[in-house]
């Protein structure tokens, strides 16, 4: 597979590294605003490769004709969160990044899959479908593996188990609307600590978490080559982004999986969001 990594940040180049551990992709270009970064981890990631003996084309720029006829970019790009900024914070000024990008990969690569995890993600997905004018399946965000994974992380806390035993999923908005589909005394403290994961390291480190939103991204491009289900942000017919289980192939969603727990998502406030952008 070619992979195009716009945004060669914190997630994009942790992706890039995760992706040289793997066999999904056959050549990575990475595009970032700030070239010289770009450059930097493209010749610290072709270190990476030759480290495992991997033969991986990688090369960076901001030149989208690179990425003509790529099977997938996945679009980091953006400002993340301050301490104390809301992901809505974010929101107009990532919904032009995310135009302005959409609009370059349709141009060049107008099949490919997108895989968009800037913030506001549901925003940020409609953004992408609506500039790029792609189809439905050709979207989706990666937000909900990451609340998932927190939320079992949170579970196995209080109920004293192995998260990796746990299997539910969190669907809905990447926000404090989030809708946990877990049965629980402890609930409450469960969904807050959820919602508080992101928060929490942006508190620690100054800066957003990196390392598990990047797996969340490699799991789905896992799931598009072994034709998979994951967690992801995905536009419906009612058009409107949010996160539900979806089976994914080569060429995006194939199948949303519907779960009763669906209904407790409050698309009115992601519609309102969207509409606050003008986006819908
Ligand atoms: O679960 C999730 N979806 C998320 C999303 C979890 C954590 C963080 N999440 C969001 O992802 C975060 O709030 C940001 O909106 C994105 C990217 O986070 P990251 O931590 O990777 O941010 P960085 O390290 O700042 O990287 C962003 C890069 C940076 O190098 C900029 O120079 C570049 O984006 N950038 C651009 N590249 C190309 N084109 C344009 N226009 C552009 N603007 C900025």
């Amino acid at each position: 597979m070619k992979i195009a990594i716009i945004g060669a940040g914190n997630i994009g180049a942790s992706l890039a590294n995760l992706l040289v551990c793997t066999d999904f992709a056959d050549e990575i270009y990475l595009i970032d605003i700030d070239e010289n970064l770009a450059k930097a981890k493209e010749l610290d990631l072709q270190a990476s490769a030759v480290i495992l003996g991997k033969d991986i084309k990688i090369s960076s720029g901001n030149d989208y004709a690179k990425i003509k006829n790529f099977d997938i970019c996945v679009i980091t790009a953006g400002l993340t969160r301050k301490p104390g900024q809301s992901r809505e914070d974010l929101a107009l000024n990532n919904a032009k990044i995310i135009c302005e990008i959409s609009k370059n990969i349709a141009k060049f690569a107008p099949k490919s899959v997108n895989i968009v995890v800037t913030n506001p993600l549901e925003s940020m997905v409609f953004a992408c479908y609506k500039a790029g004018n792609f189809s439905k399946n050709q979207v989706i965000g990666m937000a909900g593996e990451l609340d998932t994974a927190r939320a079992k992380i949170a579970y196995a806390k209080f109920h004293n188990v192995n998260p990796n035993s746990l299997n539910f999923g969190v669907y809905g908005a990447h926000n404090d609307k989030m809708v946990l589909d877990c049965q629980s005394e402890n609930f409450d403290e469960i969904r807050n600590q959820t919602i508080k994961g992101g928060a929490n390291i942006t508190k620690l480190a100054g800066k957003s978490a990196y390392l598990a939103p990047a797996m969340g991204v490699l799991k789905m491009i896992k799931a598009m080559i072994k034709n998979q289900s994951v967690i992801a942000c995905v536009i419906d017919d009612s058009e409107i982004p949010a996160g539900r289980e979806v089976i994914l192939n080569k060429k995006g969603v194939e199948k949303v999986i519907y779960h009763d727990i669906y209904e407790q998502i409050d698309l009115a406030s992601i519609k309102r969001n969207l509409e606050i952008l003008n986006l819908a």
